[in-house]
């Protein structure tokens, strides 16, 4: 952890001169008054205030690291979900309290404002928040860092739910500017793709390859600047729009192909257009291979340049002051970009190029899901990229080389290592590639690094032995406390000091506290605090009438058959099956509260969120359930919503098939603010129970081991189904149309993909598990005391899961960075 920090000059700003600058900006940049601004307007106003004092730190820190001449890490990723900036702006820059005062004098209530920010929803889910959640912890710790991906026109979908069933909406969140992004039209990269590769020969018959591209695209960079806590360092994250190059239109304008060089128009800036939603599926699109290209080569051009402008033509230093991270495969064609640079246009020869280029790149592994590991279709690339496709045929004969020398004769091996898989369609295996043209490999959780030396790349791990490594996932304590919630972290404040945003192993004092009743019960009066404002909000977004003394039992992530939002639906429907059958069935009244955006493509994702909102139907209205249960799906999910339902929650869902869920984020977020694990042996899971003890967390279900086994042996699910009536029972509710009046069947899918499907993902296997770890939560939350210790000690012992830790991690491990202070 890095030297003590104090706050930020920024925390002495008067009242004052808040409101002053929030005035001027409502007069001189909104033409607008105090009279007749509506909440955007306030919103925008004090967004162009904060961003004064924002860009004086950026352009500090700018200034320290081109002087300082840095070591910096480009951390590469096709997807940075930011959410909403205010708040955290504020925070970070210690300004919070004094613009909640300023604006309150000015009669406007901050709370409302915040909620004008649309979410910069530039990712998927958990690898895209990681991203945005270590680019907070790379300035917080003062380290030279630029975050470099996509300015997506669209991002992630927003999700309607129109009768039970989810419609996808375009998500506009620019349609009226964003306040916090600064255009860079001087440094516009230009980007070649297509045509042909041409084989010349230099004076001493050396080869030499020149690459006639078909279409020159600009990248267009736009900044937004990104508040380390403490306000000094302010890192910038880059993210490149596409746009049509106009010298190139005007050759075909001007040949009269008016209508040609308007339809390349469009091509050119379909390139940012929209994010591709698919979680841990790789979509194969030619469109998102120009995607990743695009932003790679972009920010690859733009790192070069500022290299040279230190340090000319001179090579040598580049793997010393540059590091690369990719963030999953998705920008992997960055290794044969960078080797094209240097071979093609800085004339390097082969050895000197992959020397730098193999000492510059270190790849994070998210997934093991065989859909999620990336290949492009050889002819493809040969179509969009032809020199890198050349590029990759000698990587990989080079690579071959050396197999052959570790395995000689091993043709098996070869072809399993092998970048290029060969088939019915010659493919391009990015796994493999990014391992081979990388100094470091991590996975993200213990286990799943385990898994990603033991199965996913064992013969990478014997030729390497050093090359794969792990670093556990973290998430950012302000964003995920601080900010969120502001009672819990006044509470902390006054029991054990407020640095614990920067030093959050320090919440461990919390547990001196935890067998205190009064100090439980003001801990829990916040939980119940937190708990009715959420039921506010679940009335206005669903009209559902919830009641905050039950337990709130939350699942908030994408929808995957491997996170299993089924499992938790069939044990609903048991308890509800219990309910009927028993009206003095003993159990806590329990609000089941879901948030899940599914893949539009995925089917049985989709008809997942179907048959939730169909139970949630039936059981909230059904009187005999006396409001005992009650089902509630929270529409359109994001790091917005989700900072709303986390500080309320007592129970988390971290329930993925063991071996499948590579870290999980949410489970560390839901832990820190206080509610309980039930969950597998996965992911990151296994590191939350040894942190809280076998005794704060419910743990369930088949580990990776008997998984594995499992398979091995042959799962049979209709086993389980014949010989559990419980089980037999609901799946068999599925095929009615109690759930579905007028339309039986509607939700079989479910009960098909569970036995003739196979039940890939052990759901009947671990259900019995399940639902005993649900009674003994449900057990302990009748104890009032012995749950309120339980949660304390949860939150007091997420230490380990800052971000800051792991990002201290990688800068030990892989980065080898210096701090770089900024006045
Ligand atoms: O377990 C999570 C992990 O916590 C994993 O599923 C997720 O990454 C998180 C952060 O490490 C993830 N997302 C993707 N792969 N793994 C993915 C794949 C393709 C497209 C978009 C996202």
């Amino acid at each position: 952890m890095s030297a003590k920090k104090s706050v930020s000059k920024t925390a002495s700003l008067p009242k004052k001169a808040i409101k002053d600058a929030i005035v001027r900006h409502l007069h001189c940049s909104l033409g607008t008054d105090e009279n007749k601004a509506d909440n955007h307007a306030w919103w925008k106003a004090t967004c162009a205030s904060i961003q004064e004092h924002v860009l004086e730190q950026l352009r500090k820190t700018q200034k320290s690291h081109y002087f300082n001449d840095t070591r910096a890490v480009h951390y590469f990723s096709a997807e940075f979900l930011m959410g909403r900036l205010m708040s955290n702006n504020l925070h970070n820059l210690g300004l919070f309290e004094q613009t909640d005062q300023a604006l309150k004098e000015l009669g406007v209530n901050l709370t409302d404002i915040m909620e004008e920010e649309p979410d910069m929803a530039l990712g998927n889910g958990g690898l895209g928040r990681l991203a945005a959640c270590f680019i907070d912890s790379l300035a917080t710790l003062d380290m030279p860092a630029v975050g470099y991906g996509l300015h997506y026109e669209h991002g992630l979908f927003r999700q309607e739910i129109k009768n039970g069933e989810q419609i996808e909406r375009p998500d506009s969140w620019r349609d009226y500017g964003n306040p916090w992004e600064i255009c860079r039209p001087e440094s516009i990269q230009e980007i070649p793709l297509y045509g042909y590769v041409e084989t010349k020969y230099g004076e001493n018959g050396e080869i030499k390859k020149e690459w006639h591209p078909g279409l020159i695209v600009k990248g267009l960079p736009w900044d937004i600047p990104v508040v380390g806590y403490g306000g000094k360092t302010v890192n910038v994250l880059r993210l490149w729009q596409s746009q049509a190059s106009s010298y190139f239109n005007w050759d075909v304008f001007n040949a009269g192909g008016y209508v040609d060089a308007q339809k390349e128009n469009v091509q050119a800036e379909t390139i940012s257009k929209v994010l591709y939603p698919n979680d841990e599926t790789e979509a194969g699109k030619e469109l998102r291979l120009i995607q990743q290209y695009f932003f790679s080569a972009c920010s690859l051009k733009d790192i070069i340049r500022r290299y040279k402008r230190a340090h000319g033509n001179n090579w040598s230093r580049f793997s010393s002051q540059v590091v690369i991270q990719l963030n999953d495969t998705h920008p992997a064609i960055a290794i044969p970009e960078l080797m094209r640079i240097l071979l093609d246009r800085a004339e390097l020869d082969w050895d000197s190029a992959w020397q730098i280029c193999s000492k510059t790149f270190a790849y994070t592994n998210h997934t093991l899901l065989p859909e999620a590991l990336e290949k492009w279709p050889a002819r493809m690339f040969e179509k969009i990229l032809p020199r890198h496709l050349e590029i990759i045929y000698e990587i990989n004969h080079r690579f071959m080389v050396e197999v052959e020398k570790m395995w000689p004769g091993n043709n098996a091996i070869k072809q399993k290592l092998s970048i290029i898989e060969e088939g019915n369609e010659k493919m391009i295996r990015m796994g493999n590639l990014s391992v081979i043209g990388s100094f470091k490999v991590n996975g993200v959780a213990e286990i799943h690094s385990s898994l990603v030396k033991k199965n996913l790349f064992p013969e990478f791990d014997k030729m390497w032995p050093e090359k794969l490594t792990n670093v556990t996932n973290g998430i950012t304590p302000r964003r995920w406390l601080k900010a969120c919630n502001p009672k819990l972290s006044a509470l902390i404040d006054e029991k054990i000091g407020n640095d614990w945003p920067l030093h959050l192993d320090k919440l461990e004092q919390l547990s001196q506290f935890a067998d205190n009743t009064k100090f439980q019960k003001q801990f829990m009066k916040i939980k119940h605090e937190n708990k009715v404002a959420l039921a506010k909000e679940v009335l206005v977004l669903t009209g559902i009438e919830i009641n905050p003394k039950a337990i709130f039992d939350v699942q908030i992530k994408r929808l995957h058959e491997y996170k299993r939002q089924h499992l938790n639906l069939l044990h609903i429907m048991a308890l509800y099956r219990r309910l009927l059958e028993n009206p003095n069935y003993d159990m806590q009244p329990r609000v089941f509260i879901f948030g899940a955006k599914a893949a539009p493509s995925y089917k049985l994702a989709k008809d997942i969120i179907y048959a939730i909102n169909q139970v949630a139907d039936k059981v909230n209205n059904d009187k005999r359930v006396n409001g005992k249960i009650k089902v509630v799906f929270l529409p359109n999910y994001r790091v917005s919503l989700a900072e709303k339902i986390i500080p309320a929650a007592d129970i988390s869902e971290q329930i993925s098939t063991a071996g499948l869920e590579a870290s999980g984020t949410g489970n560390m977020k839901l832990s820190l603010n206080g509610a309980l694990t039930v969950g597998t042996l996965d992911g990151a899971n296994i590191e939350i129970a040894e942190e809280v003890g076998d005794e704060n967390i419910f743990i369930f279900g088949l580990n990776v081991n008997e998984v594995h086994e499992l398979d091995k042996v042959g799962y049979n699910p209709f086993d389980i189904y014949y010989n559990n009536k419980e089980i037999k029972a609901v799946l068999d509710w599925l095929e009615t149309d109690y759930f579905t009046p007028g339309k039986p069947g509607a939700l079989a899918s479910l009960k098909r993909s569970l036995l003739e499907g196979g039940d890939q993902y052990k759901v009947l296997a671990d259900f019995e598990s399940y639902s005993d770890a649900q009674q003994k939560a449900n057990k302990a939350f009748g104890d009032k005391s012995r749950w309120a210790k339980m949660a304390i000690l949860n939150t007091a012992r997420m230490g380990k899961f800052t971000s800051d830790r792991a990002i201290n991690d990688y800068v030990e491990k892989i980065w080898k960075l210096q701090p770089c202070t900024v006045e």
